[in-house]
């Protein structure tokens, strides 16, 4: 059994919707969600010019390998319709595998601790609701110490 972060974000549709019924779909017998944070409304980051998003991090407990659980997530956001045409575009829903355990992945399609975690206050910011003394394996930093470099960046609380 391992615990895991993993963050959902939407900017198109009915975002409150979007998270919820993400929420709902992670969870089955092999993946059993524990906390969920406050949700986020965030500025875009990386491409500017869309909407703005609402982010959580959840927390869950899983005896699925990372790949296995990577591919129910994938799944997930096809069944709720999500279209993968611009890189980092607007998008009905996007579930992210932050942190599995203490394991260190760098394989193609998978990269945990997630690559860009520790420059994105909205993912920071919802994680250290939930764990904020958390050291990410092969970090040096906690997610507090993390988030404190990024408060620049706007995010406000629902
Ligand atoms: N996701 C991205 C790119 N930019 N910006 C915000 N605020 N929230 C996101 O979830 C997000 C983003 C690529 O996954
Ligand atoms: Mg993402
Ligand atoms: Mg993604």
């Amino acid at each position: 059994m391992k615990t895991v972060y993993i963050a959902l974000g939407s900017n198109l549709g009915d975002r409150v919707e979007n998270l919820l019924l993400a929420r709902e779909r992670i969870v089955s017998p092999h993946v059993r969600l524990t906390r969920a944070s406050s949700i986020y409304e965030t500025a875009p980051r990386e491409v500017l010019d869309q909407p703005w998003f609402l982010n959580q991090v959840v927390a869950a407990e899983t005896t699925l390998f990372p790949r296995q659980l990577l591919a129910r997530l994938l799944r997930i956001e096809q069944e709720m319709g999500r279209r993968r045409t611009m890189d980092k575009g607007p998008r009905v829903i996007d579930l992210d595998l932050l942190l599995f355990g203490d394991t260190v992945i760098h394989a193609a399609g998978l990269e945990i601790p997630h690559p860009r975690m520790a420059d994105r206050r909205f993912v920071l910011e919802p994680l250290s609701e939930l764990a904020p003394a958390l050291r990410p394996p092969r970090s040096c930093h906690t997610i507090q110490e993390l988030l404190a470099h990024v408060m620049d960046q706007q995010v406000r609380r629902l």
